[in-house]
């Protein structure tokens, strides 16, 4: 190691730098006309949840995606700090004791472990309805058809289909509530709730560059084939870190998922299996991208970073 940061992380740090600071002014400008003054321990909670920490890398493929169409980049972070603020909700409430009763986060206590367990799920549910009101702000995109379109994708992605469907789907192979332990799940079964529940906000991600940049169907489908591979990836890539991983570097409790009898590829291709996986996954997002071709390679690197990423 020579110390030296490559340059496709210090884009991705600058982006990180750009949405947190975008995010802290959001969250410090005084309420919109009409809104009552924002309660002290609700925004300290969203702050604490939010600001300083997290790779940012949902935001990350919404302004490289984006800058696939030369949209400016102000808009092209609006749509990624909205997505950060769904993303974030998820990660307080997925740590609450009914969900996955986690201490540690970003290296962190966690929300509820910060404040309480009632101000964790306000302020999850605030990051959530936050993320809306972000995205209809015409600082976003001058078309309202435009913001439109990105208020119904995140929605989708984020709730009964998406996000939050995929959430249930994990919590009743679980067996949490059936009583008849963890049911074990095949890899189409497996699939689909990865797609839905870690798959959808990253396959939103790169759709919502070509929404703001008014892609044609077929980048839009290249974009979206793209997605749903680095979705796949990523999501193998945090579950080989929970057997593999170390949990300073990942900032969270590694080694949780065996015992929890959670259903993922590792258990389900061994690890050398999902590492196999992994690569085929990163050559597919490659395809997806090669009509773009030079102007994507920031965003191969990035399926890279995903499948290597030790944090
Ligand atoms: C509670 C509605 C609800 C949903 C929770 C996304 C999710 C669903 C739970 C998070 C649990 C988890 C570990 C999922 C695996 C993939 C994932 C989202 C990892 C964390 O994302 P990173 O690595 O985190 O991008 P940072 O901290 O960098 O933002």
């Amino acid at each position: 190691m020579n110390g030296k940061i490559s340059p496709f992380l210090t884009r991705l740090e600058t982006t990180a730098k750009d949405i947190d600071d975008l995010l802290d002014r959001l969250l410090t400008t005084t309420p919109v006309p009409g809104e009552q003054a924002r309660p002290a321990r609700l925004i300290d909670a969203i702050r604490y949840s939010s600001l300083g920490g997290g790779k940012r890398f949902r935001p990350f493929l919404v302004v490289e995606s984006a800058g696939l169409f030369e949209v400016p980049r102000p808009q092209a972070l609006m749509a990624g700090a909205a997505l950060e603020c769904v993303h974030c909700y998820s990660l307080v409430h997925d740590d609450l004791p009914a969900m996955d009763n986690d201490d540690l986060r970003r290296g962190q206590p966690t929300a509820h472990k910060k404040f309480d367990e009632a101000t964790a799920i306000l302020a999850g549910d605030g990051l959530l309805t936050f993320a809306f009101d972000i995205l209809s702000r015409t600082q976003t995109h001058p078309d309202p058809a435009v913001r439109v379109e990105l208020v119904a994708a995140l929605a989708r992605a984020s709730g009964l289909g998406g996000m939050v469907g995929g959430q249930m789907l994990d919590l009743a192979a679980e067996g949490r509530f059936s009583g008849s332990g963890p049911q074990r799940l095949g890899e189409e079964g497996v699939l689909t709730l990865q797609a839905m529940k870690t798959g959808a906000l990253l396959r939103f991600a790169c759709q919502a560059g070509g929404m703001l940049g008014s892609a044609t169907p077929q980048q839009r489908k290249a974009l979206e084939r793209y997605g749903a591979a680095v979705g796949q990836a990523f999501q193998i890539a945090d579950d080989l870190l929970d057997v593999e991983g170390d949990t300073a570097l990942v900032g969270k409790q590694t080694g949780k998922d065996a015992g929890a009898g959670k259903a993922t590829m590792v258990d389900i291709l061994g690890t050398d299996g999902a590492k196999a996986r992994l690569r085929e996954l990163v050559a597919e997002a490659e395809q997806a991208l090669a009509p773009f071709g030079n102007s994507a390679a920031i965003l191969i690197e990035g399926a890279h970073f995903v499948a290597d990423r030790r944090m």
